[in-house]
């Protein structure tokens, strides 16, 4: 089976005409496309790099706020700029667009403009005919690190499309020693995960504010997971929740699990593997929302775990069904300025204390500027390796 062509998709800055977008995007996960959704009010910039780092096909945007033709065309400007023209520029906004306006963004480069009244099938249609082939590289040689990383990226993913979960051979060198041995030295591999809906993305989003505001240089790369089944589209929307993640020290990759049960993908490992070799500060990973019985970290790159719950999980007896509960080295409560998270605090920790394992429980509401709870969470996860937490050790 061939790999889902991957688009991006976004709305630009000063305008939050959502709707259309929202709708066009369920449509193309339908019929078997990856979309990587920014989100609206978004820069040129951060459209750009986005679509770099996410080795996407095609960007396509909604635009309603009148400055379409200055808007695409920067976008289109700045592909070029950074050698990525083999990415088409796409999209559409109702009847703020005219004909006219078309033929003036076609001839700085745009691909082609959607007016009102198309239909959904035809747009799918193109998506499929236009963008259906792989994509011709340019400017390779010479090309910037990170889209030499999203295409190394890329090239992993599309060996595992079709292989039915087999491990393909890889390029990627793999690590053969407990700890990780074919990390950089210095890169620091933390996974996060939780079920749906307490908070992961913006957590990690506020962490990475920290982490780029403590250390003038470090660079931080974050791999993301959003589920599919094989074969199927995906909504890979973790980076329209994040704010701070979008910036030049910071290289963001969506993955779709296609089909995969877990929490990631068939491809993460090695995925995980490359950037962990790539000479970044920290690379942080984060599954998809997960159930009970997840153990999504099996990877011995991975330095620390971190389970995000939500205070509201039920009653106490749901703790003990947990898994994650007995291996994940730091818990956290997010969310915490909830009515329950007291009682939530209280009966995770002493949940924990039965593993008689050194795990940490931390009390967080990511969605707080200046939260003190993340702030103790980067703490914890920027000492020096010697000082963290040694996973299984007794106290
Ligand atoms: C719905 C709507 C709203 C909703 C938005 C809800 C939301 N979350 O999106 C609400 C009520 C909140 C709203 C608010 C505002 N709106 Co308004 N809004 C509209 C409206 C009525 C419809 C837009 C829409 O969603 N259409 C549905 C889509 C599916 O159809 P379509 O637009 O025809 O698009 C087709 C193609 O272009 C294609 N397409 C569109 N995008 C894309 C992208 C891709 C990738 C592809 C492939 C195809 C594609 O899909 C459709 C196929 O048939 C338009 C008027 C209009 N008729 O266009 C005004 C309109 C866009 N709004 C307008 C204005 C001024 C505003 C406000 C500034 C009003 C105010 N003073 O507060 C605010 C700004 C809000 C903000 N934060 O940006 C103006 C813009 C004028 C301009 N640019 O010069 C318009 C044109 C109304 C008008 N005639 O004055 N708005």
């Amino acid at each position: 089976m061939a790999a889902p062509i991957r688009i991006l998709t976004a709305v630009p800055i000063c305008d939050g005409h959502d709707s259309a977008i929202n709708t066009i995007n369920l449509e193309f996960i339908r019929h078997g496309i990856e979309v990587v959704y920014l989100g609206y009010h978004r820069y040129a910039e951060d459209i750009v790099r986005a679509a770099i780092q996410e080795d996407v096909r095609a960007v396509g945007i909604s635009s309603y706020n009148g400055g379409h033709v200055e808007f695409f065309v920067e976008v289109v400007k700045q592909l070029r700029k950074r050698g990525a023209d083999d990415i088409a520029v796409f999209g559409g906004g109702g009847g703020t667009i005219t004909h006219h306006d078309q033929q003036v963004m076609q001839k700085r480069g745009v691909d082609k403009i959607f007016f009102a009244g198309t239909s959904l099938t035809d747009m799918v249609d193109f998506v499929h005919e236009r963008y259906g082939k792989a994509h011709k590289h340019t400017g390779r040689r010479g090309a910037p690190a990170d889209m030499q990383l999203a295409r190394k990226l890329t090239e992993i993913e599309d060996r595992y499309a079709g292989k039915k979960g087999r491990r393909p051979t890889s390029n990627v060198q793999r690590s053969t020693s407990k700890g990780g041995k074919n990390k950089s030295v210095g890169t620091r591999v933390i996974g996060f995960t939780g079920p749906g809906g307490a908070g992961k993305t913006t957590l990690i989003d506020e962490l990475v504010l920290r982490l780029l505001q403590r250390e003038a240089k470090s660079r931080i790369a974050i791999l993301s997971h959003d589920p599919s089944v094989v074969g199927a589209g995906a909504l890979l929307g973790d980076r329209a929740t994040m704010i701070n993640s979008q910036h030049d020290r910071v290289f963001m990759r969506s993955m779709a699990t296609r089909g995969q049960a877990g929490g990631l993908s068939p491809a993460t490992e090695d995925c995980l593997q490359l950037l962990a070799q790539s000479g970044f500060d920290y690379v942080i990973i984060e599954t998809v929302g997960t159930g009970q019985e997840a153990m999504p970290f099996q990877s011995k790159l991975v330095d620390q775990t971190v389970l995000v719950m939500n205070p509201d999980y039920g009653a106490r007896l749901q703790l003990q069904k947990i898994v994650m509960l007995d291996l994940a080295d730091i818990i956290v409560v997010n969310k915490s300025d909830q009515d329950r998270a007291r009682t939530a605090m209280s009966e995770i920790g002493r949940r924990v204390e039965q593993n008689g394992r050194e795990q940490r429980v931390l009390a967080t509401v990511a969605k707080r500027h200046r939260d003190a709870g993340v702030d103790q969470l980067c703490d914890l996860l920027t000492q020096p390796k010697t000082k963290t937490l040694k996973k299984g050790k007794r106290k």
